[in-house]
């Protein structure tokens, strides 16, 4: 396969060159590509220092497969030339996820979906793809109603100038501001922009793109983003009702063998997901279940997952693979 990598230098961009040099995807050509600022510049991928290229000439070049984090705007202008020529675009930014003419894909859950005609294909927002991972096997089995989640957001979803203003304030130097408040020892209940109903962007991705990847209208979602001032992975809380009553043990062992998710769930012992240690892995962590007391059919779970590995380049290279495997490029 001939891949092109746009946005190679950002931060989600080093995450897949890593990602795909560990799974071994089967690559002929590397092609990275980022802004004018980068072009030239040389970068490294399985132990070869290759040259930067602009969006122009990697559309020349007529790569098999694009994988995209370079922001929305770039998506929007650039994925559909890729996608003229040929080219299978994997998009992580927001840009086409909602979009109805384009699948928003979670590969243990819907990349059956994909055909050869999918030129581009959205990959999910972070925050919403560690929750689905646990929530499509339980919609499956109980018939989710309603979902209530609050978030606890690492820095690193915001991208480079976040984790340099909490650098900053942990040297106690001056710097850029990447949020309005400082973030060390603080909360920002605010991921990404308010829209005019009072929510977040982010809150609404977790409405919205639930609904679609488990292709059900009918469940309620509401939510809160919060960022925190960790570094390993997002958490969430999340309390979900349920149609139909459910087995405790059942839901345990059914989460237990979904591919990509990993029970830790012992209070016994203290064991329970934290983003220090999910931080550089590609599985979903899920701990803390327990009925919630309060109303029939409802359980509360927390869940966490490295959001630049599940959440944007493992998810992105996943994808991929399904493509190679299935020769659908
Ligand atoms: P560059 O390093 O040249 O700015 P992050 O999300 O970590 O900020 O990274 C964004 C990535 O997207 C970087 O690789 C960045 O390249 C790239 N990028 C940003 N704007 C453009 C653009 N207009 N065209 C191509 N790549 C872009
Ligand atoms: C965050 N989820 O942590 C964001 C980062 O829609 O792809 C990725 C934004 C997106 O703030």
């Amino acid at each position: 396969m001939r891949v092109a990598v746009v946005g190679a230098t950002g931060m989600v961009g080093e995450v897949m060159r890593k990602v795909l040099e560990e799974r071994q995807f089967p690559i002929t050509e590397f092609i990275p590509v980022a802004s004018e600022r980068s072009v030239g510049k040389s970068i490294a991928f399985n132990g070869k220092d290759y040259t930067i290229v602009s969006l122009k000439d990697a559309v020349n070049a007529k790569p098999d497969i694009a994988l995209f984090s370079a922001g929305g705007s770039t998506s929007l202008e650039w994925a559909p030339k890729f996608a003229e020529v040929g080219t299978t675009v994997i998009d992580n930014s927001s840009a086409w996820r909602m979009d109805e003419n384009k699948k928003l894909v979670v590969p243990e859950i819907n990349a059956n979906q994909l055909t050869k005609d999918d030129k581009i294909i959205a990959n999910p927002n972070c925050s919403t793809i560690q929750m689905v991972m646990c929530l499509a096997p339980l919609h499956e089995k109980y018939k989710i109603k309603r979902i209530v989640v609050s978030t606890y957001q690492s820095i690193s979803g915001t991208g480079v100038k976040a984790v340099q203003q909490l650098e900053n304030e942990l040297a106690g130097v001056d710097g850029e501001m990447a949020y309005h408040y400082p973030i060390f020892k603080n909360a920002i209940p605010h991921c990404d922009v308010f829209e005019d109903n009072g929510y977040t962007k982010e809150e609404l991705k977790l409405v919205n793109e639930t609904r679609k990847i488990l292709n059900d209208n009918t469940i309620a979602v509401t939510a809160t983003a919060v960022r925190i001032p960790t570094a390993g992975g997002h958490s969430e809380s999340v309390n979900i009702a349920f149609e139909n009553d459910y087995d405790l043990t059942e839901v345990r062992e059914l989460l237990s063998q979904t591919d990509g998710v990993v029970v830790q769930d012992n209070v016994d012992v203290n064991t329970y997901p934290m983003p220090l240690y999910a931080n550089g892995k590609d599985e979903v962590f899920v701990g803390r279940i327990r009925r919630d007391l309060s109303q029939e059919n409802s359980i509360n779970m927390w869940i966490v997952s490295d959001n630049l590995r599940k959440g944007a380049a493992t998810n992105t290279v996943q994808i991929a693979e399904y493509l190679v495997k299935n020769k659908l490029v």
